[in-house]
C-alpha cells in the first residue's frame, strides 16, 4: 500500500478522498490555490502544498505544479477526483512518466472513451446495446444523408469529443440535416479542436440511467448497479437516486452483467461509470465516464462499499475487496446537489456562510467542505454539499430526505435547497415517472 498520496482537487471530493485514505493508513497531501488558503481540504489533509493563483488554469489544473508536489511531498501517487485533471490522458502520462502512481484508468483507457467514437465502437464490439446510426464518423453531408436515410427522423449529430451536451445538435426532418451538420462540426472544432461528427437516431423521452462498474485491471471487474440521473437542467445533475425506480433486479443483472464483462474485457482499472439512454424497456449506450462521479455516493449506499478505498486499493495492486457475489441492493437511496446559487436562474452565489448547520441521523450523509464562517470562492463550482440520504425502501428515503433538507441550515449565500424542497413534494417524483425532460417543464412551470 501507498504511504502518502496526493489529491489533485478541491471541495467536497478532496475530503472524500482524504478520509477513505485516513481510514487506510495513508498519508494525504492536499494542494490548493491562493484563494483556497484556508479550505477545509487544506485543513483536513496530513499536509497541504500551494500550487498557484485563484483561476483553476493556474493551480487545480497546472500539471507542472501538481508533478512538483508530489516531488516536493514524496507523494507516490495521485488521486484526481472529478472534474479538474481527472479524465486528462496526457496528464496521466505524464504522471506516469515521473514514476507516480495515477488512481484511476490508464491514459490509453481515458483517451478511448474521451474519444466518443472510438468508445461507441470500443462497446459494441464487446456486445454493449447502443443507439443505432452511423457506423463511426460521417466525414460530409452525402454521407449524413445515407445515415439519415437509412436510420429515419428524427436525429442527432454529435461532435466525437463533445460530452456533457456540447456540440449536439437535433435535425428533425431532412431539411434541418445540412444546418445541424455544419453546426454541430463548427461547434466541435471550436470548443475541441476536433469537428468530427456521428449520427444517432434520437430518443425522445429517454431516462438517462448509468451503470457503476469497477475494474481491478487485470482482468477482472464488478458491476454496482445503475443510477438515474434524469433529473437535470442543462446537462447539469441535480437529483440521483440508486436504483432506477424503472429497473427491476432482472433488468438490473442483465445489464450490469453486460457492462461488468464488457470492461474486465478490456482490462479497465478503477471505477468506470457506462451512461445509457433508456426507453421502452431498451438500453442505449451514450458514454463511458472513466472517473469517480460525483454520485458515487448513492451507489456506495445501497451497496455497503467505499468506492474511494477500492480505487487506492486497486492503484496500489492489491485485490478488490468484493466479488460480484458478494454485492447486493440494500434499500435505496438519493443525492441532491445542493449548489451556492440563485433561483430562478442558478446565478452562481459566492459569498460568506454566516451559519451553517449539517442534517444528521440514520441514513444521512452529508459531503461537505463547508464550515461556519468560509467565504464560497468565485472561482471554481457551486457545489458547496451533497446530500444522501438512505432508506429501507424509496417512500423512506424521500421522507428522509424531506426530514433532512429541514434540518439544514446554510446561512449567507442562496442555495438550491428551496428547489429541493418543492421536488420532494411533486407527484412524478413521489412516484419516479419522470424522463430527462421533466425537470426542465417543471422549472418553466413553477420557476419561469
Ligand atoms: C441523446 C439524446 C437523445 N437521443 N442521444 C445529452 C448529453 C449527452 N451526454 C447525451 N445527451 C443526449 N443524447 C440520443 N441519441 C438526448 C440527450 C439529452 C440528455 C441526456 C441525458 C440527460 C439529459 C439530457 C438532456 C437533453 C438531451
Amino acid at each position: 500500500m501507498f504511504s502518502k498520496i496526493l489529491i489533485a482537487n478541491r471541495g467536497e471530493i478532496a475530503l472524500r478522498v482524504i478520509r477513505a485514505a485516513r481510514e487506510m493508513g495513508v498519508g494525504t497531501v492536499a494542494v490548493h490555490s491562493t484563494a483556497d488558503s484556508d479550505a477545509m481540504h487544506v485543513r483536513m489533509a496530513d499536509e497541504a502544498i500551494c500550487i498557484g493563483p485563484p483561476p483553476g488554469t493556474q493551480s487545480y489544473l497546472s500539471v507542472p505544479a501538481i508533478i512538483s508536489a508530489c516531488e516536493i511531498t514524496g507523494a507516490e501517487a495521485i488521486h484526481p477526483g472529478y472534474g479538474f485533471l481527472s479524465e486528462n490522458a496526457n496528464f496521466v502520462q505524464i504522471v506516469e512518466d515521473h514514476g507516480i502512481k495515477f488512481i484511476g484508468p490508464s491514459a490509453e483507457h481515458i483517451r478511448m472513451m474521451g474519444d466518443k467514437i472510438t468508445a461507441k465502437d470500443t462497446m459494441k464490439a464487446l456486445g454493449v446495446p447502443c443507439v443505432p446510426g452511423s457506423d463511426g464518423g460521417v466525414p460530409d453531408l452525402d454521407a449524413a444523408r445515407a445515415v439519415a436515410e437509412e436510420t429515419g427522423y428524427p436525429l442527432i449529430i454529435k461532435a466525437t469529443a463533445g460530452g456533457g451536451g456540447k456540440g449536439m445538435k437535433l435535425a428533425r426532418s431532412a431539411d434541418e440535416l445540412e444546418n445541424a451538420f455544419r453546426t454541430a462540426r463548427s461547434e466541435g472544432k471550436a470548443n475541441f479542436g476536433n469537428d468530427e461528427v456521428y449520427i444517432e437516431k434520437y430518443l425522445g423521452a429517454p431516462r438517462h440511467i448509468e451503470v457503476q462498474v469497477f475494474g481491478d485491471g487485470r482482468g477482472n471487474a464488478v458491476h454496482l448497479g445503475e443510477r438515474d440521473c434524469s433529473l437535470q437542467r442543462r446537462h447539469q445533475k441535480v437529483f440521483e437516486e440508486a436504483p432506477g425506480p424503472a429497473i427491476t433486479p432482472e433488468i438490473r443483472a442483465e445489464i450490469g452483467a453486460t457492462c461488468a464483462k464488457a470492461v474486465a474485457e478490456i482490462g479497465y482499472e478503477g471505477a468506470g461509470t457506462i451512461e445509457f439512454l433508456y426507453e421502452n424497456g431498451e438500453f442505449y449506450f451514450i458514454e463511458m465516464n472513466t472517473r469517480l462521479q460525483v454520485e458515487h455516493p448513492v451507489t456506495e449506499a445501497i451497496f455497503g462499499v467505499d468506492l474511494v478505498r477500492e480505487q487506492i486499493r486497486v492503484a496500489a495492486g492489491e485485490p478488490m475487496s468484493f466479488a460480484q457475489e458478494d454485492l447486493t441492493v440494500n434499500g435505496h437511496a438519493i443525492e441532491v446537489r445542493i449548489n451556492a446559487e440563485k433561483l430562478p436562474n442558478f446565478t452562481p452565489c459566492p459569498g460568506k456562510i454566516t451559519q451553517y448547520h449539517a442534517p444528521g441521523g440514520l441514513g444521512v450523509r452529508m459531503d461537505s467542505a463547508l464550515y461556519d464562517g468560509y467565504a464560497i470562492p468565485p472561482y471554481y463550482d457551486s457545489l458547496i454539499a451533497k446530500l444522501i440520504v438512505h432508506g429501507r425502501d424509496r417512500p423512506e428515503a424521500l421522507a428522509r430526505l424531506s426530514r433532512a433538507l429541514g434540518e439544514l441550515i446554510v446561512d449567507g449565500v442562496d442555495t438550491t435547497v428551496p428547489l429541493f424542497l418543492a421536488l420532494v413534494e411533486e407527484g412524478a417524483v413521489q412516484t419516479g415517472e419522470y424522463n430527462i425532460h421533466w425537470l426542465e417543464k417543471w422549472l418553466e412551470t413553477n420557476l419561469g
